[in-house]
């Protein structure tokens, strides 16, 4: 059967302009949705705009100009964002739109004639806000427990969805996986909030404290609670053309049972939402659904936040990053790869323009950027720029790199794929992208060790296999990161005239400007910290006298300090690995961050402080010796994931050690 995803975005509020939590949110849809169709299945994205409530009436109250004016004119502001970040909906919605106001009256009313909705009178502290009451327990000193401002005393008569009777549904629901909340460790808080009796949702709102909003058709001195409108806007989508209810037909159930689209499409559906809005998605909205007699969602992928200095970026600090300001300076494709790079689904990750620029020099600059422009320049001076034929056998390493792209491209097509695999508890984006971009590392490791450069003047035929292939590896990769990076995908693709996908030996490749430019970041205040390269090869002196490098432990000078047990040295993992990359460190002297393969999923960064006695050139290719079990460490800003061994000279500095021959690559040295 087809793969399908329906995915979907939450409707943000026009309150006010978009920020890069809303944009984060919206590309990883986009992403997944590129993904599923990469991996052969079909897709539906919709994403729109949440334009009822207290938040929309009090903004446009705020400017002086009517709830509809202020929609009308803000909501272009999200949906004209889109495309300019390479995102593509298929559907934006508006909850002003009258199709939906009839999915939203209809619902009502069929709950209603349920006896699923009923109304009561209460009293309660009600957030202004949050448009929500609270119980005295709750408040905390006269304040919302949510956000902290303060709370005002309410009695109201109102209309209940009595979503109690679903608790155990719902329970059931997210514990057999019926509805998958990825990650995983969210299903568990859902569970744990259930623990507590479910209580029933005020869906309504008096008019005469809230007019904007979608009129309880069988009362009329009510608007809906702009989350129970809010939230119907996903079934919306796959209803377009809905009459308006009248008394003798106002249900919603058969009709969208009846409707294909919602037939074809409401089983595969995929909401991705901030973990903010959690408990509204996983808690009011399947208990709606049943209520309606409908399916529960699919999957929940909650999204962890972007925080400023470890603060919540929110309009209310004031600490939010524009993405149009972003897309200007980097362009949407850096802004996406970055995002989806950086944020493992589900975490919150920090941001900053630093780490934005790390990543594009590191990563797509010089892993993939600079990869193609090498290849195509080798072949620009040594085959009049066309794509040699491969007929000889590939080196050892160019055999481990084709290996490795083969493996990627098939998992890229089964259903554990891991952003396809609807049931794998994670969607680690992060984790894919990584993979992708170890095989860029690893075919500049090739380049390196087969220098075809070199050795077209002496085996012309090896020399094309090497570039051949390599180019082959590229259009892999560049395939893989299109739900990514779709710009410079496409690019990578046409400059290789592989627009289908497939190498044509003979074809002309096309030059080009950098696909990546470099950018420089220059941050306020620089720590350089030279002195830490190296945890101590022996040992490194203080107060406290020496410190084992492998323990951690301090001896006085008196005890023997020259005697390990094998025990103890057998606990450290010396392994032998292959250089794939190497290039000196900005702004140090000694430091080279190499990539070395170690026969792990992917290679590893790793910084040294060989520069004053190896150039990088003569390092890629070889194989060196690596302590592998070092906690992961720090430098000049960069992850360290190991140690290399090195002699000092006589003048102290550091030479790197190679096995006498070629060993397997990860093989244990003892
Ligand atoms: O909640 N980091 O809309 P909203 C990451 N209208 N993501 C963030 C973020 C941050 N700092 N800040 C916001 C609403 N988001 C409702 C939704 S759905 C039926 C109704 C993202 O405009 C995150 O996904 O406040 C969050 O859930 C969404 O923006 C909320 O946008």
């Amino acid at each position: 059967m087809t793969n399908r995803l329906y995915v979907t975005t939450p409707i943000y509020y026009v309150n006010d302009k978009p920020h890069i939590g809303h944009a984060y949110c919206t590309i990883l849809a986009d992403a997944l949705a590129r993904y599923t169709r990469l991996n052969g299945g079909e897709t539906y994205f919709l994403t729109g705009t949440d334009e009822h409530g207290q938040k929309v009436q009090q903004a446009a109250d705020k400017r002086g100009v009517t709830p509809q004016q202020h929609v009308d004119e803000l909501f272009s502001a999200f949906k004209d964002l889109w495309p300019t970040l390479e995102c593509e909906p298929d559907r934006f919605i508006r909850t002003t739109e009258p199709a939906h106001v009839n999915v939203v009256q209809r619902a009502l009313w069929q709950l209603y004639d349920q006896g699923l909705i009923e109304d009561r009178t209460f009293e309660g502290w009600y957030c202004v806000p949050d448009e929500r009451f609270w119980t005295e327990k709750e408040i905390v000193e006269g304040k919302c427990p949510d956000c902290g401002r303060p709370v005002t005393r309410l009695q109201e008569r109102n209309w209940f969805f009595l979503m109690s009777r679903f608790q155990e549904r719902l329970i059931a629901a997210v514990q057999t996986g019926e509805m998958a909340i990825v990650p995983a460790n969210r299903a568990n808080e859902v569970l744990g909030f259930l623990r507590e009796p479910l209580q029933d949702l005020c869906i309504s709102r008096p008019k005469a404290r809230l007019s904007w909003g979608i009129e309880l058709p069988f009362d009329r001195d009510f608007v809906a609670y702009v989350w129970f409108d809010a939230l119907l806007n996903y079934v919306t989508a796959l209803a377009p053309d809905l009459p308006a209810p009248t008394a003798d037909e106002h249900e919603l159930t058969p009709h969208l049972l009846g409707h294909p689209p919602f037939q074809k499409w409401w089983p595969h559906v995929t909401h991705c939402l901030g973990k903010d809005i959690l408990t509204t998605h996983a808690v009011y909205w399947p208990t709606m659904l049943m209520a309606l007699g409908l399916p529960v969602p699919r999957r929940l992928v909650t999204t962890g936040w972007w925080l400023m200095d470890d603060a919540k970026m929110s309009k209310s600090i004031g600490n939010v990053v524009n993405p149009l300001e972003l897309r200007d300076k980097y362009g949407a494709d850096v802004m996406r790869y970055f995002f989806l790079r950086e944020m493992a689904v589900g975490q919150d990750a920090n941001f900053s323009e630093e780490a934005v620029v790390r990543r594009n020099n590191a990563d797509l600059a010089n892993d993939l950027g600079n990869l193609l422009q090498r290849v195509i320049g080798m072949c620009t001076r040594s085959f009049d720029g066309k794509i040699p034929e491969a007929t000889g056998a590939p080196s050892h390493v160019l055999a481990d790199a084709l290996k490795y792209a083969e493996q990627l491209q098939l998992a890229s097509a089964t259903d554990d794929f891991e952003p396809v695999a609807v049931t794998s508890g994670q969607a680690r984006l992060n984790r894919t992208l990584a993979d992708t971009m170890a095989l860029t590392q690893k075919l500049n490791g090739v380049l390196t060790a087969d220098a075809p450069f070199k050795r077209v003047l002496t085996d012309r035929e090896a020399a094309a296999t090497t570039i051949f292939h390599v180019l082959q590896g590229i259009v892999v990769a560049a395939r893989l990161l299109a739900p990514v990076i779709p710009a410079a995908s496409a690019e990578m693709l046409r400059r290789m005239r592989a627009e289908d996908g497939i190498l044509h030996p003979g074809a002309q490749l096309l030059e080009g400007a950098p696909l990546f430019p470099k950018h420089e970041w220059k941050p306020a205040m620089t720590t350089i910290d030279e002195t830490l390269t190296q945890p101590g090869a022996s040992q490194a002196t203080s107060g406290r006298g020496l410190q084992d490098f492998r323990t951690g432990e301090f001896r006085t000078e008196k005890e023997p300090s020259d005697l390990v047990d094998i025990d103890t040295f057998s606990r450290s993992q010396l392994r032998v690995g292959i250089v794939l990359t190497a290039e000196p460190v900005p702004k140090s002297k000694k430091l080279l961050r190499l990539t070395i393969d170690l026969s792990e999923e992917q290679p590893r960064q790793i910084l040294s402080g060989i520069a004053e006695t190896v150039a990088p050139a003569d390092l890629i290719g070889k194989q060196v010796l690596v302590i592998a079990n070092l906690p992961p460490r720090l430098m000049m800003g960069m992850e360290s994931r190991g140690m290399l061994l090195v002699a000092e000279d006589a003048e102290g500095k550091r030479v790197p050690l190679h096995p006498a021959r070629l060993v397997p690559n990860g093989v244990l040295v003892k």
